[in-house]
């Protein structure tokens, strides 16, 4: 029975054998490395860090992190970005655009000039984390590792990423999404492009989402203020507007433009910076706004405040819109208001959605929110003004007619008390748009992603 106890054995030798074999095999999905599965399914949010919660690489160098995610049995470096805060909350830009190399603008620097700190930021997108792993193994070289997860209050699903500080220069991704191209400072991304007139950088002039012809005739805010009964105008041509600094990242663009306003051409109101930001999918316009006394104390010498905000567009016969006052409905964009479109007119809304060929755009307008999302408490509430109309001027334009003009009336001004306030104008490109699917980009927001690190 020599040959069966041989059999035996070898089938023990085997089973050991292809044990071990199996194990080294798959060393990158085994038990032992991936703790839990990615469940995320959220692909269009971009996500913003606080250095604050990063506790095991705050102070470290920014220069020396590496931002990594577990996908299909590899850890590999993701795209992300770190941007400086100064202790005033205002963005560190960087980067001088080549048409004022020769003004006395200069890269700004953070009071730790290039250390992670508790106001930096930062920021990468949802989709790019992965699975969770087993902390001995990530990443090799890294001095120290935040584990940072990611977790969809709607359904649960959850994703990590892992920021590690190096000795020297860290493993980092080539993957850029938005790209800045200068001069002029346009925006470029897989989906849009857009640019700026040069007598005004702050307001777009171009906008193309996947393809599309240019839709914007212009941005527009239209302002007009009754004092102790004298009245005065205000247009987008009021404002004296100049590129400034920038910041170009793989994740985002951040754009500044210093705007002052004049009135009847002689005053001058101090020149006040805003930044835009640019992700692959999502504009971003927030204000922030020093409000240096209570305009309630003024009420009485106030006759009113009538402001609306917006843009005018151009080639978009044929495309529908639908806004927050009525969800369900569809309106039609042809040139011409119909009775249902003239009812929409001054109702409270916070977004509307353009939808056509190419592409859709969901326009939202946030005035009650700060910038970390959590709640702000603000006189300011948006009405929707919406004309349909190709026979229509509004002037100043460049392209006669409202084809369509849809803007946010701005309520509340004179109730503005002194403090800080925010607002908030975000854009969304939407590729391949199904009915229904603003749902998810509402989500970005209103069901934010949770954020928390180990
Ligand atoms: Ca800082
Ligand atoms: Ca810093
Ligand atoms: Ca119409
Ligand atoms: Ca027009």
């Amino acid at each position: 029975m020599s040959w069966l106890r041989q059999l035996i054995l070898l089938t023990g030798v085997l089973v050991f054998i292809s044990g071990v074999y199996t194990g080294d095999a798959r060393p990158a999905d085994s038990q032992g490395l991936v703790l839990e599965k990615k469940t995320l399914t959220r692909v269009e949010d971009f996500v913003v860090v606080h250095g604050k919660i990063l506790k095991k690489n705050l102070g470290r160098d920014i220069g020396q992190l590496g931002l990594f995610a577990f996908h299909q049995g590899k850890l590999a470096p993701i795209p992300f970005q770190i941007d400086e805060i100064n202790p005033e909350g205002d963005w560190v830009l960087t980067q001088v655009p080549p048409e004022l190399k020769n003004t006395n603008l200069k890269p700004e620097r953070d009071d730790d000039d290039g250390n992670l700190d508790n106001n930096d930021e930062l920021a990468f997108m949802a989709r790019d984390a992965g699975d969770r792993i087993n902390r001995e193994y990530s990443p090799p070289g890294a001095l120290a590792v935040d584990e940072i997860m990611l977790r969809d209050p709607v359904d649960g699903g959850k994703a990590w990423v892992y920021l590690g500080s190096f000795s020297g220069k860290p493993p980092l991704s080539d993957r850029d999404y938005v790209e800045y191209v200068l001069p002029g400072g346009r925006i470029k991304t897989q989906n849009y492009e857009m640019g700026f007139p040069a007598a005004l950088p702050i307001a777009p002039g171009y906008l193309s989402i996947h393809g599309s012809p240019n839709i914007v005739d212009r941005m527009k805010i239209r302002e007009e203020v009754k004092l102790i009964g004298i009245k005065f105008s205000l247009t987008e041509n009021s404002f004296i507007s100049e590129l400034s600094l920038y910041k170009d990242g793989p994740i985002r663009v951040i754009r500044r433009t210093r705007n002052a306003l004049k009135f009847i051409g002689i005053f001058r109101t101090p020149s006040a910076a805003v930044e835009n930001i640019f992700y692959e999918n999502i504009s971003l316009v927030p204000i922030r706004i020093k409000i240096p006394y209570s305009l309630k104390t003024f009420k009485k010498l106030i006759d009113y405040i009538k402001a609306r905000a917006g843009a005018d567009y151009q080639n978009l016969h044929g495309w529908r819109i639908k806004t927050e006052i009525d969800p369900n409905r569809w309106f039609n964009i042809d040139g011409k208001m119909d009775e249902a479109e003239k009812s929409l007119e001054g109702k409270p809304c916070t977004w509307f959605l353009i939808s056509g060929p190419p592409g859709a755009f969901l326009l939202r307008m946030i005035s009650n929110r700060m910038p970390d999302g959590s709640f702000q408490n603000s006189p300011i509430k948006s009405r929707l003004y919406y004309v349909d109309d190709d026979l229509a001027p509004d002037p100043p334009e460049f392209v006669p007619g409202q084809s369509p003009n849809v803007e946010f009336y701005m309520d509340g001004i004179e109730n503005l008390e002194k403090g800080t306030l925010y607002l908030y104008a975000i854009e969304y490109i939407i590729k391949d748009y199904t009915d229904g699917k603003e749902k998810d980009y509402l989500n970005i927001l209103d069901k934010s992603l949770e954020v928390s690190a180990d």
